[in-house]
Order: C-alpha cells, then sequence, then structure tokens
C-alpha cells in the first residue's frame, strides 16, 4: 500500500490515538452486553458530558509515552521500564476497569517482582489470551520501519503481562493491522487478500489468518451480530482482534461507522471499538471523527500531544 499525502503523518497519528480512545469510550458502557440496540447507541453518543475512557486508553497512552520518549534511541522499547510503567499507571487509577489477571500482574510487579516471572505464572501457568496486549498496542505502528518491525515490535509489548502464545499473537495482528492502516490510502480499496499474505510474511499465525478468511466474505451489509457469531466477540483475544479488524475492512472510510459497527457487535464492545478506532483513525485522521466526539473525549490534549511527539 502507498501513503496518501492528503492525510500527513500528524493527524494520522492523531486519529490513532483519538480514534482508539474514542472507540474505548464509547463502547464503554455496552461493555459486557450481548447485543447492543441501533438505537440506543445512537442515544448514548448524543448524551452530553465527558466521554470517559477506561483501561484500554490508559495503557495505550503510557505505550505511546514510552515510544515519544525513546524515539530515535537505539531501542524504542525497554521491556523492564515499560512493564514497570504499565504496572504504575494500574495503580495510579486501578478503576478503570482492567482484567482481573492484569490486576494481579500489575500488583506484583508493584512489589518489585519481575514481569517475566508472574506474567508466565498467570492462569496456572499458561499465561494470559486475553485482549490486553491488543488493546493497547496500536502506536508500534507510528515507530515501525516496516511490517516486520511492527509485528516485532508488539510482540515484544504484549510478552510483559500476556504469556499465552495466543494474547502475544492478538497483539502482533493488530500491531500489523494499525501499520498497514497507517500506510494506506483513504479512498482506495483495501485489498484483503494481499493484507492477509502481507500478514502471513509479517509471521501471523495459521489459525489467525483463517479469520481473515472468514473476513473475505464480509460486505458492506454484513450485520455486526453476524460477524460476532462467526469471528466471536469476547475478551479473549482470537474472539475479538478479528472482529475488530472486521470492522475497519468492511467500512475503512468512514470513521464514525467503523466505531459504532464495533460496538454493536456486542460482547467486549470498549476494546472492540478501541481497536477497530485506531485503525480507522490511523488510516483517515482524527479530523475525520464527530467533532463532538472528540471535544468531549476525557484527555483529548493529552493524546493530541502525546501524537504530535510521535508524528
Ligand atoms: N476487565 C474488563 N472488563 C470487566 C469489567 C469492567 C467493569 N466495567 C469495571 O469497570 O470494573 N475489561 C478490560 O479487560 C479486558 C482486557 O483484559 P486483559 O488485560 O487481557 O486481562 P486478563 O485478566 O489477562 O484477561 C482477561 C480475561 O480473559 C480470560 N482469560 C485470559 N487468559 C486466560 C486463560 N489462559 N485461561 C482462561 N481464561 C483466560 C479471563 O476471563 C480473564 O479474566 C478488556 O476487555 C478491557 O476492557
Ligand atoms: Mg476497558
Ligand atoms: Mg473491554
Amino acid at each position: 500500500m502507498s501513503s496518501d499525502v492528503a492525510v500527513d503523518s500528524r493527524e494520522r497519528a492523531r486519529g490513532l490515538l483519538l480514534g482508539a480512545a474514542v472507540g474505548d469510550a464509547l463502547g464503554a458502557p455496552f461493555e459486557g452486553a450481548v447485543r447492543v440496540d441501533e438505537r440506543l447507541l445512537a442515544s448514548a453518543e448524543n448524551v452530553t458530558g465527558q466521554l470517559s475512557y477506561t483501561d484500554d486508553t490508559a495503557l495505550t497512552l503510557v505505550l505511546a509515552e514510552h515510544l515519544a520518549e525513546r524515539r530515535g534511541g537505539e531501542d524504542a522499547l525497554d521491556p523492564d521500564a515499560l512493564a514497570r510503567e504499565f504496572a504504575d499507571a494500574w495503580a495510579a487509577e486501578p478503576w478503570r476497569g482492567y482484567g482481573s489477571a492484569a490486576q494481579e500482574i500489575f500488583r506484583l510487579i508493584c512489589t518489585g517482582m519481575d514481569w517475566r516471572t508472574v506474567a508466565s505464572a498467570s492462569f496456572g501457568g499458561q499465561g494470559s489470551f486475553g485482549n490486553g496486549a491488543a488493546m493497547r498496542v496500536a502506536p508500534v505502528a507510528l515507530v515501525a520501519d516496516d511490517l516486520a518491525d511492527a509485528a516485532r515490535l508488539a510482540r515484544r509489548s504484549a510478552v510483559l503481562t500476556h504469556a499465552h502464545a495466543d494474547g502475544e499473537a492478538g497483539a502482533a495482528l493488530q500491531g500489523c493491522a494499525a501499520y498497514l492502516a497507517l500506510h494506506s490510502s483513504p479512498g482506495e480499496p483495501l485489498d484483503r487478500a494481499a493484507i492477509r499474505e502481507e500478514l502471513r510474511g509479517a509471521g501471523i499465525e495459521e489459525h489467525w489468518l483463517a479469520k481473515l478468511d472468514i473476513i473475505a466474505e464480509f460486505d458492506p451489509e454484513t450485520e455486526p451480530e453476524r460477524a460476532a457469531q462467526l469471528l466471536g466477540h469476547g475478551v479473549a483475544a482470537l474472539e475479538s482482534v478479528p472482529t475488530a479488524l472486521a470492522a475497519f475492512l468492511i467500512n475503512p472510510d468512514s470513521p464514525a461507522e467503523v466505531i459504532r459497527w464495533a460496538i454493536r457487535a456486542g460482547g467486549d464492545t470498549d476494546t472492540i471499538a478501541c481497536m477497530a478506532g485506531a485503525l480507522a483513525g490511523a488510516r483517515n485522521g482524527a479530523d475525520a471523527f464527530p467533532d463532538s466526539w472528540i471535544q468531549r473525549l476525557e484527555h483529548a490534549d493529552l493524546l493530541t500531544e502525546c501524537a504530535d511527539r510521535l508524528a
């Protein structure tokens, strides 16, 4: 895919971070709902007052700040420092709605334990396959040299908390998808078969690519409830990262619709809309979201400032 000159890199970086946050905030009230009625969503969108984000954005911002701080240095990511920064963010705001194992991992890191020990001990030694590493990973696309680098950075940021192979692979898929969205041109169709091959080349595992085969059959008329039946909408990375990618691929040039479709898929709505919003924003820029959303978004100024440092 070629880079588009009409949406500059600063707009795209802002779009990636603000899109993630606004998707998270709009989706949060519906997290756990099996079905999300279109009219209920429309009325929630129009409620006045702040749009508050959750753990998804809190950790996305930590990763974005970490990458911005280290930009131009020898290594974009310092795993030990980043693990501590994630844990500090949880300790400062534990009420953001974190996953149960994630909270315990952060608590133990705060006591001085090594992330390698605590992440690999969770879930009886399986590690977490939750979507928590994927939900926060999109900023890696802003510093990655190429698609393989996006996958590598995503996996390195994931294993700090998600030692299960699917927790890590979900982050790799979302990091790669963000990279491809960032380097795509608004208005130009996205070739899903080509994307699948690029993802395969970046090391995305076969059982994840099988989800791309399901998405290949979707069209703009595909209802989000149907997509959720086929792809899932749960807290497991394998049941939510592909659903977010579907929301983006079905409607890549309409960021507001991407977020609405992602929320209407139900289930882990804040997280699916956060990941889908990051992709839509990376392609179309922050200005493509409704003003009324961005104006009401919690810490939009912080997110914008951080995006500008990364652009
Ligand atoms: N935690 C939530 N939402 C719950 C309630 C929030 C409520 N609104 C509130 O305000 O309190 N949302 C956030 O958590 C998800 C990301 O989770 P993460 O970071 O991956 O956490 P964790 O704990 O590692 O995994 C989450 C769940 O996945 C299941 N699971 C994971 N690995 C497993 C394994 N190996 N075996 C069995 N189950 C596994 C468990 O049910 C975990 O609790 C996002 O939705 C974010 O928004
Ligand atoms: Mg959340
Ligand atoms: Mg969630």
